[in-house]
């Protein structure tokens, strides 16, 4: 059960899961555990409920970094040196917009750009981001399920000593300088869990949660901020795994450990698990923080969580399936 070969047909060909997968999910580093989870199970067995608290409207365009990068990756498009947008990406737009001397902080290729104005379009018609970002994944070949948190607005403003700054500005245009005091999840508390989302954790094929390597400040609570998200996670019944997005006192990629020590917190694989208490059931602890695996007090299951290459993220995804079958 879990994994591609379960699903194989005697072709060979992979069959329609019976079981199912549901990884809850930040940007790059969850979508290259993503990528791993869908190249081991079988055909359809993983959903992903999408962080959209990055979101926001730039130069007319509604932008959605995460659920970008988890389509670009799962499709075999991802800018693998940017870590975010499009493989083989051109740039005239760009060049353009600096010689009118229009904003050019936040950068949008020439093909990324094509998937903002059909999905804004798509907003202003009606449609709702769940049903577009189903559309889009279909278009690119997609066979995992990628779902919005939810179809409402929901912004992550970050308190900083300088002021209240938006998360792309803070993020990209500020690159995460000022110190954090405060996240806010605006919107959050009119939002509701997406009826996608809904499904997905009521499917009786959903044999567990992977709550994966995200920022947890920054790309998993926005997630947990939309009330009745954390109750229908609890309520699926199946265990409920995270994976560590720290080894030692240092983050894979990005802000997390800095924004950590800002907001008073050791940064270390131990404080993740302590955020996360109540609503986990196991850690997935990397092998080089094994010295602490005793003091998590909940099931362990170690491994070299890094994920460089492509082996990697298979790597870490059957461990995370092992792991999940196992407890
Ligand atoms: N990240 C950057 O560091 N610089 C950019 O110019 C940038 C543009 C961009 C455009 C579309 C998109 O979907 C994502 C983009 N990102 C960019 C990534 C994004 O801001 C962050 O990585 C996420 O919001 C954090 O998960």
């Amino acid at each position: 059960m879990l994994s591609r070969e379960a699903g194989a047909t005697k072709s060979g060909q992979t069959s329609m899961a019976d079981d199912s997968i549901l990884v809850v999910s930040g940007g790059v580093g969850g979508a290259k555990l993503c990528l791993g989870l869908q190249r081991v199970l079988p055909e359809g067995a993983l959903r992903i409920i999408v962080n959209t608290g990055d979101d926001f409207t730039h130069l007319g365009l509604y932008i959605s970094p995460d659920l970008d990068t988890t389509l670009y990756t799962l499709a075999g498009l991802a800018n693998q040196e940017l870590g975010w947008g499009r493989d083989d990406e051109t740039w005239t737009f760009m060049r353009v917009m600096e010689s009118l001397g229009g904003p050019t902080w936040f950068k949008l290729g020439d093909g990324d750009l094509a998937l903002h104005v059909e999905r804004t379009q798509r907003l202003a018609a009606g449609e709702t981001l769940t049903s577009i970002a189903a559309d889009v994944a279909q278009h690119l070949g997609i066979r995992s399920r990628i779902i919005p948190m939810s179809d409402d607005p929901v912004s992550t403003l970050v308190q900083t000593a300088d002021g209240v700054l938006g998360f792309q500005e803070y993020f990209v245009r500020e690159r995460c300088g000022p110190a954090v005091i405060r996240l806010h999840f605006q919107g959050a508390e009119a939002a509701r869990v997406s009826v996608a989302a809904t499904q997905a954790l009521r499917d009786s094929s959903l044999r567990a949660i992977v709550i994966a390597p995200s920022n947890p400040y920054l790309s998993i609570d926005p997630i947990l901020a939309v009330p009745g998200m954390r109750t229908a996670l609890r309520g699926a019944g199946v265990p409920i795994i995270a994976v560590t997005p720290i080894i030692g006192d240092a983050a894979v990629k990005g802000p997390t450990t800095k924004i950590m020590r800002e907001l008073g917190v050791t940064p270390s694989a131990l404080s993740v698990v302590e955020h996360y208490r109540g609503l986990i059931d196991g850690f997935v602890l990397d092998a080089r923080d094994a010295s602490v695996a005793e003091q998590i007090q909940l099931p362990v299951q170690m491994c070299d969580t890094l994920m460089l290459t492509l082996d990697d993220r298979e790597r870490v995804a059957r461990c995370v399936l092992e792991f999940a079958r196992r407890i």
